[in-house]
């Protein structure tokens, strides 16, 4: 028999956007549904029209075949995850995909409808499945769906027998006409991603709730009644209650409504509102929610149907350039996220999504966009719960074929569908404040015919579109009310906000590439922004770093057993973070699938805490030396929530504390206080820090969770270089090098470090490696002795300049200081990092510093790491980013020690603070190698010590760090003593 799902093609028929599918609404069917989650029976066929009669084998539903269960032997065909970031994995143009290559699986399992649902109308929900879904109940056609981040429903009532048992066939088709449009830069996968569940309802029934919730306290609650049996019953009515108070109905609506057209004999529509005295307005940083629940009746006044809702009362509008929430321009501290999961790929668990959350609570954000789909809908439900601003974005990414696709009326359908049933689903929700059209399309009339509808159908929220938005920024004219560049020059920004010309807020839809050591200039950007009215924010890309764990014996992905194969951020032996190229993939992106502000397991990368203090909602300042000024940085509440302590860190190496009773501040105010702690007249250098904690168990913190730690200076250090002593002894080898029993490779100079990605997609690594940066060969010139001082002379050759080294080695008390010298020829006018290289004994296993830390910080990423003093193994200290790179570097470091339980230690000072970095690692080993788990510890420490430090920047994807961060050629000088514990 002909399948007439198959003899369709939908496969390659952009028009067909669904067939037999339900309207989207923002019913919420989840609770009290029968799930259909767990075992099903599988097969995994290699195009649509191969024959099922294969083996079944058993598969979990939700997930993609592409992660599990790839050592089935009765699997026929294994199928594994392909990174692609803007180029199709095939060759086939829009709408066409792979005829006899499309991977396809079959789902099927028995559902049981249960007696008590005679009579009602019977619902399959599929959450989401890529890219084509069509639905067989008991051989016969159900529907047909596209749009792997949104729901299909399907009506089943016709089809099914109340107590009887079904057959449930869910096919999914990897490739389509959708998958053009689903080109977004992350994992192909295939299968059912989210949850699969029957429900019943009356067969008359709430078909949508519209929620609208103003900061004045109005509530306007809108509700659509169908019945499915085809005539509305004489007498229904909608009741609605808030938290305890009882909604009114709006008789003037329901008056004009009766006489209007689109009130059918089976559609029906009410208003209730009411008005709420005194009411908690929702933003952010103050999530205050009611609970609405809206219920159907029948003439009898018996409940036909339910729905509840969560409440926002929140308003949002553009006024002039500036976006504001209740009436204030806010910041958007944004990130980007995906649905990801390193065991499932891109089911991701209530759990999951929660600890995505917290952890991007306690890092100081306050606004995700869902990039590049509506994300799993729960996620929306903590957003509204925890308190986050949410560009909800809508599936459709064109990047390969964009220029074709977005003008093709034939996909005109699938644009506006996709935006459209988003906008359904998610309207009610509070945390969403902004519509986007999708990502990286291009700009045609299929993104104008999608935004008339959102314009239409929502007209209580901004829409934004970056294809749109970079046709120009200030042009009143096209599909986004925002203007949301990605990866602008900050000083474009600036340029544009004091130009005049302004006519939008402009807020980056993504900015701050996070891939491998990154995120350089962050503290700039946030001081422009601060600065620059106009300018509000951005979203950094982006929060995951998505190595997917893999088991490197067989090179198949380990899948939902992987739990416990991780911590901290690196996998367990035998195991790695797979990324790009990895499952054997001719066609990838690499690493680029790595570039995320946390690890694949959720670790916080370093720049985490630099963008919590950027976030900070407590300043401090020091005023005129007398006291300090301490101001609240929110724009909603007050700092009842937090308390805090004082820390005063001495360069003698004492650490002063006091308790910290922060002053009532409304958002905006500042207040003097007088310094906490008296400041010895001895001790040196003098830094004072406020450590804010959480005063009481919040949502996404217990009581105690450090929120920012502002530091000001309260005395500068004085510098008097050691003095030489007579009688020490320096001793060098005939090549010049330092001969000293702690160390295992003398000083050298070293203008190179290990790549970071930045580095090489930058295009800077390959002149470094041009130039011969990587393997310059030093020669002695000269050694020569002054009493007890010796100086070295040395040349380092690169393959196009030279480099003068000089050291000067003088006794000290103790120790040995070493002045140092490069003369960099102006050819190398750009260059890694100067600085001395040297390795220790093995058994040096304890770093403590007095300089900033505890975290990694480079010289453009260095805020949220106060000066204090600090101490880790150096294990530790090594930040194991995906594809090895430089590493582990710490930022303005004054002094400090290496130590072991065995060996004695040594302590270096530098003349002024430098950036230093500690790591088990020669630079070579970290290029020499793809992934973390390859690395191979040294016994020793490698040892860098840096007259100049290039920064980090962001140039994988975006602008570079900015000149000021950047090494010049010509002199550099530093020194630094040398002492054995
Ligand atoms: C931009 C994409 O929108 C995003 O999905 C991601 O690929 C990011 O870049 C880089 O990681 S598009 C790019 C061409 C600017």
């Amino acid at each position: 028999m002909t399948d007439p799902l198959l003899t369709l093609r939908p496969w390659s028929a952009p028009e067909v956007t669904s067939w037999g599918r339900l309207p989207m609404n923002a019913v919420d069917r989840r609770t009290g549904a029968h799930s259909l989650d767990g075992d099903w029976r599988f097969q995994l066929l290699s195009a649509p029209h191969a024959p099922v009669g294969g083996a079944w084998s058993t598969t979990v539903v939700p997930g993609v075949w592409t992660m599990q269960d790839t050592d089935d032997p009765l699997r026929s065909t294994v199928d594994l995850p392909q990174y692609l970031n803007i180029r199709m994995p095939y060759a086939e143009f829009p709408p066409l995909s792979p005829v006899d290559d499309n991977p396809t699986g079959v789902y099927e399992r028995e559902i049981h409808i249960p007696a008590d649902w005679a009579g009602r109308r019977v619902v399959l929900q599929v959450g989401a499945a890529e890219s084509v879904l069509l639905v067989h109940l008991d051989g016969r056609p159900v529907g047909i769906s596209k749009d792997s981040h949104l729901a299909a429903d399907f009506d089943l009532s016709d089809l099914v027998r109340p107590g009887g048992r079904h057959t449930l066939r869910l096919t999914v088709v990897k490739w389509s006409d959708a998958s053009h449009i689903e080109d977004q830069d992350h994992w192909w996968h295939g299968g059912i991603t989210r949850s699969v569940l029957l429900y019943a309802t009356d067969p008359l029934h709430l078909a949508d709730v519209t929620v609208r919730a103003s900061r004045d306290g109005e509530l306007i609650v809108d509700c659509r009644v169908r019945d499915a049996g085809g005539a509305l019953p004489e007498g229904w009515y909608v009741s609605g209650e808030l938290d305890g108070l009882a909604l009114a109905q709006d008789r003037e609506f329901d008056r004009a409504n009766a006489e209007d057209e689109r009130v059918s004999a089976f559609l029906g529509e009410a208003r209730m509102h009411t008005r709420v005295p005194e009411v908690r307005a929702w933003t952010a940083e103050t999530p205050e929610l009611y609970g609405l629940t809206v219920r159907l009746h029948r003439a009898d006044g018996s409940v036909a149907d339910t729905s509840r809702h969560r409440v926002g009362f929140r308003d949002v509008e553009i006024v002039g350039r500036d976006l504001l929430v209740n009436g204030e321009r806010i910041y958007i501290r944004g990130v980007n996220r995906h649905d990801f999961h390193p065991l499932t790929g891109r089911t991701v668990s209530y759990d999951d999504m929660r600890a995505d959350l917290v952890l991007l609570k306690r890092f100081g954000f306050n606004a995700i966009r869902t990039a590049h789909y509506p994300n799993d809908p729960t996620l929306y439900d903590l957003a509204d719960e925890l308190g986050f601003y949410v560009v909800d974005e809508a599936d459709i990414e064109s990047h390969d074929h964009a220029h074709e696709i977005a003008d093709d009326p034939r996909y005109l359908n699938a644009f506006v569908d996709r935006v459209s049933r988003m906008v359904l689903r998610d309207k009610n929700h509070p945390s969403v404040i902004i519509w986007s059209l999708g990502n990286e399309s291009d700009y045609g009339a299929n993104h104008d015919a999608a935004a008339g509808w959102v314009r239409r159908h929502d007209p209580t929220r901004p829409l934004q579109y970056e294809g749109a938005a970079k046709r120009g920024w200030a042009d009143p004219d096209l599909a986004s009310d925002i203007a949301c560049p990605m990866y602008a020059p900050l000083e474009d920004c600036v340029a544009h906000a004091l130009s005049g010309e302004q006519t939008k807020p402009l807020i980056q839809c993504e900015y701050s590439h996070a891939m491998g050591n990154s995120n350089g200039t962050l503290a700039d950007h946030w001081a422009a922004i601060e600065a620059t009215p106009g300018l509000q924010g951005g979203f950094i890309w982006e929060f995951w770093d998505h190595g997917i764990l893999q088991s490197v014996n067989d090179g198949r992905p380990v899948g939902r057993g992987g739990a416990g194969l991780y911590d901290n951020g690196v996998t367990a032996p035998g195991h790695r973070w797979a990324y790009g190229g990895d499952f054997g993939e001719k066609d990838h992106d690499g690493a680029f699938i790595a570039d995320g502000v946390v690890f694949p397991d959720r670790t916080p990368k370093p720049v985490m805490y630099e963008h919590r203090e950027l976030a900070a909602p407590v300043r401090l300042e020091l005023f005129r030396h007398e006291g300090l000024v301490v101001s609240n940085h929110q724009h909603f509440r007050g700092l009842e929530w937090l308390t805090g302590t004082w820390e005063l860190a001495l360069a003698d190496g004492r650490t002063l504390t006091a308790p910290a009773t922060l002053p009532a501040l409304l958002p905006g105010e500042t207040a003097v206080v007088p310094l906490p702690l008296d400041l010895p007249e001895d001790g040196g250098e003098a830094w004072l820090t406020l450590r804010v904690t959480t005063a009481e168990d919040l949502a996404w913190a217990p009581a105690g969770t450090e929120v920012c730690a502002p530091q000001v200076l309260l005395r500068a250090a004085v510098t008097a270089g050691e003095a030489p002593v007579s009688g020490g002894v320096v001793e060098v080898d005939e090549d010049g090098l330092l001969v000293h029993p702690l160390l295992t490779a003398a000083p050298t100079l070293s203008l190179w470090r290990a790549p970071t990605d930045n580095d090489e997609l930058g295009g800077m690594a390959l002149r470094w490696r041009t130039w011969g940066l990587d393997s310059l060969v030093r020669k002695v010139v000269s050694v020569r002795r002054d009493g007890d001082t010796v100086t070295v002379l040395a040349e380092y050759a690169g393959t196009s300049g030279v480099v003068r080294h000089e050291q000067v080695f003088t006794p000290v008390e103790g120790g040995i200081r070493i002045d140092e010298r490069a003369d960099l020829p102006e050819e190398f006018d750009d260059v890694a990092r100067v600085g001395t290289v040297f390795e220790t004994v093995a058994g040096l296993d304890r770093l403590q510093w007095f300089g900033q830390g505890p975290w990694e910080s480079y010289p453009d990423r260095s805020g949220g790491a106060p000066v204090g003093h600090h101490a880790l193994p150096v294990d530790a200290l090594f930040t194991p980013y995906l594809r090895p790179q430089e590493s582990g570097g710490r930022h303005g470091v004054r002094r400090f020690t290496l130590s072991g339980p065995d060996v004695t230690g040594l302590v270096v000072t530098p003349d002024e603070p430098r950036q230093v970095s500690v790591t088990r690692y020669r630079a070579e080993d970290l290029t020499a190698v793809a992934h973390h788990d390859e690395l191979v510890p040294r016994a020793g420490c490698v040892v860098h010590l840096d007259a100049a430090h290039r920064g980090l920047g962001t140039a994988s994807c975006g602008p570079d760090t900015f000149p000021s961060y950047l090494v010049a050629p010509g002199v550099h000088r530093w020194s630094w003593t040398l002492h054995i514990l």
